[in-house]
């Protein structure tokens, strides 16, 4: 039968179950990416299983989000990840070598292989062909154990690409194109794959932003062939001989369609709230900026950076707003130093920031009380910056720079145009680490703290409803990144006094008082990033369960792999305080909430497979993984 690229490769890595839409699978996991905020986690979580090395084929665990040490517990936990990784046998990429995605593809992806990284923005890895996903700790400590990782076989949704990019326009304004047409909720069940005439005329530095922010549409994943220009990048790589052609079908079938004529598209920008309220730029040009932040995993790449860099050079930025550049990739970096453009940056008044995560997650450049940023970054949720009072809008560096020329949103058509092809690459791998085994020692300071026993569910959840959120509520309005909490990733105890910190500040302690409860959520509830901490947080509370319209599909695994149960229904009608009784103890048949309180009952189900149902009741995958060996 005539297949998908995407189904290609899922049919060439399953293990366990047989391909079909809605079917739960068992993929291999050929490569493995951890970073220093969520990889703490997923290394204790990996230590647990009481394997002695690495299993996958690759792991590698990088420093990005922190990577200047903004407090010592963060410098802790970089020691923590750099020996636990040499002791098992994963590469470390150290502070300063990049952004997890960007490196990923630059330095490790291979056209064809699986990638399971625990951040959200894996399907970056697409860009070359690769199927990244998403995941939580425990899956990917799963998967660097050489477990297999199970996914709901999802529908494919063809992104037709046609036309040629007109100077001003760029990949990231084909990414808001995709989330203004189908919004942050359109990809969920689905996997992106882009086709079409319009696909050779971008690089790979271009297919990854567009994969890397998808990942807002709620997609799985989302992936380019593998062609004549992937090879050309990886030659340029030095690693020619990685690349093989994957394309998909003429024939293969596809459960949707969306066509875009690139020619027709114009310079966009997502308005703060949500990386969907997407508009053209000419609405909202001259609206005043305080801050221009160009670079991140989505637009950090050495092209991005060239074309700001020959945009402003000889020009200098506006004398009100503050202009950071922090490109993605130590690679990036050094080519911007030999080739001038550093320099142009510097004069035309622009601060530049070592390659990282930073500023993205506030940590650094937090925007002040009311004022604007204008970010080449994938979110723009409230707080995002490391200041809920504060607002962020996204759009292309073309759109930055011009902006960041004027001191307002302002359109790049207005300017000259740049071109800037990519001829050859420096190849710089001093900072990642090769691992040396068993004897290394693992350094554990103090903050780095274990996880406590897994917790059975009981038959009967008993409890009171400790809040109400409504529809897309993300994961950074569950559990903030950001200065309050960044330090405190490997200390549950610690980081679960934040939960809702920007919803509901008496959360945390109310939780506690009443020895935990449930949550009660609207549609799309934990859009956004991998961070398991998001689920694990509730469970340190006490939380048993979710009640929810629906989910964002990570966000769904971590309650599940943490042992929190996510029901679905419509939660109309239950607010905080009500006392709930949930029997759970046949998760097959449609269950029943009892409104105690209000003497109400409200039908919920438990949409989860034979495997999820099994395991939220152990307490979770570790505890699942943990039987399992016994
Ligand atoms: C993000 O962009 O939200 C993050 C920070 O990279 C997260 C991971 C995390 O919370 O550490 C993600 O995207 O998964
Ligand atoms: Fe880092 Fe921001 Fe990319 Fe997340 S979205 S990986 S914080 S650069």
């Amino acid at each position: 039968m005539a297949k998908t690229l995407t189904e290609k490769i899922l049919a060439e890595h399953i293990v366990d179950g047989t391909l079909g839409k809605g079917r739960e699978v068992g993929i291999r996991i050929d490569q493995c990416l951890t970073q220093d905020s969520t990889g703490t986690m997923a290394w204790l979580e990996f230590e647990s299983l009481g394997l002695d090395k690495v299993q996958a084929e690759l792991a590698v665990s990088y420093s990005d989000h922190t990577s200047l040490g903004f407090k010592g517990e963060s410098t802790d936990d970089h020691l923590f990840l750099q020996s636990i990784a040499s002791h098992y046998g994963a590469k470390f990429s150290k502070n300063g070598n990049g952004v997890c995605h960007q490196v990923h593809y630059e330095r490790f992806g291979i056209p064809g292989k699986t990638l399971l990284g625990s951040d959200s923005h894996t399907p970056t890895a697409g860009g070359l062909g690769m199927l990244g996903i998403g995941a939580g700790g425990a899956d990917v400590a799963v998967a660097m154990g050489g477990g297999p990782f199970y996914l709901t076989v999802p529908k494919v949704m063809r992104v037709v690409l046609t036309g040629k990019l007109p100077w001003g326009v760029t990949a990231k304004d084909v990414a808001l194109e995709i989330l203004r047409r189908i919004s942050v909720k359109g990809g969920v069940g689905y996997f992106l794959e882009f086709t079409g005439p319009g696909v050779k005329i971008l690089s790979v530095p271009e297919r990854a932003t567009i994969t890397n922010m998808c990942t807002e549409t709620g997609a799985t994943s989302s992936i380019f062939p593998s062609d004549a220009v992937t090879k050309e990048f990886l030659e340029l790589e030095g690693r020619g001989s990685d690349w093989r052609p994957l394309v998909p079908d003429p024939d293969a079938i596809y459960d949707a369609t969306v066509e875009i004529d690139l020619s027709a598209l114009v310079p966009l920008v997502a308005m703060p709230g949500s990386p969907d309220n997407v508009v053209p730029v000419t609405e909202v040009a001259g609206t005043r900026i305080d801050q221009v932040y160009i670079g991140s995993c989505t637009n950090g790449s050495y092209r991005d950076i060239r074309v700001v860099a020959e945009l402003l050079r000889g020009r200098r930025v506006a004398k009100e707003i503050d202009v950071i550049v922090s490109p993605g990739s130590r690679q990036a970096w050094e080519m911007l130093i030999a080739d001038g453009s550093f320099l142009a940056l510097t004069q035309a008044g622009v601060r530049m920031i070592e390659p990282g995560c930073n500023a993205c997650i506030g940590i650094g450049f937090v925007p002040g009380t009311n004022s604007l940023s204008l970010r080449t970054v994938n979110r723009n949720w409230k707080g995002r910056g490391g200041n809920e009072l504060a607002k962020l809008a996204l759009a292309s560096p073309e759109v930055a720079a011009a902006s960041a020329l004027k001191g307002v949103i302002a359109d790049p058509r207005e300017l000259p145009p740049v071109a800037v092809r990519v001829t050859d690459l420096i190849v710089d791998d001093t900072l990642i680490i090769e691992p040396e085994g068993g004897a290394v020692p693992v350094r554990r300071a103090p903050n780095i703290v274990k996880m406590a026993p897994p917790r059975p569910l009981p038959a009967v959840l008993k409890g009171e409803v400790l809040i109400v959120v409504g529809d897309g509520v993300s994961t950074d309005a569950i559990l903030p990144a950001g200065p309050l909490t960044q330090h405190l990733r490997s200390n549950l105890p610690e980081i679960a006094k934040f939960t809702f910190h920007y919803e509901d500040k008496t959360f945390a302690a109310r939780a506690v008082e009443k020895g935990g409860g449930f949550i009660v959520a609207g549609e799309n509830y934990g859009q956004g990033s991998s961070r398991e901490h998001a689920a694990l947080a509730p469970w340190q509370l006490g939380i048993t369960a979710v009640i929810a319209k629906s989910y964002a599909r990570i966000h769904k695994a971590n309650l599940v792999n943490v042992g929190i149960l996510p029901l679905v229904g419509d939660t109309t009608g239950i607010d905080q305080g009500d006392m709930l009784e949930i029997d759970i103890s046949d998760l097959t048949r449609p269950l029943v909430v009892r409104n105690l309180t209000k003497g109400t009952e409200v039908p919920v189900r438990a949409e989860l497979s034979e495997r999820e149902r099994r395991m939220v009741k152990a307490g979770g995958l570790l505890a699942m993984a943990l039987a399992g060996r016994r």
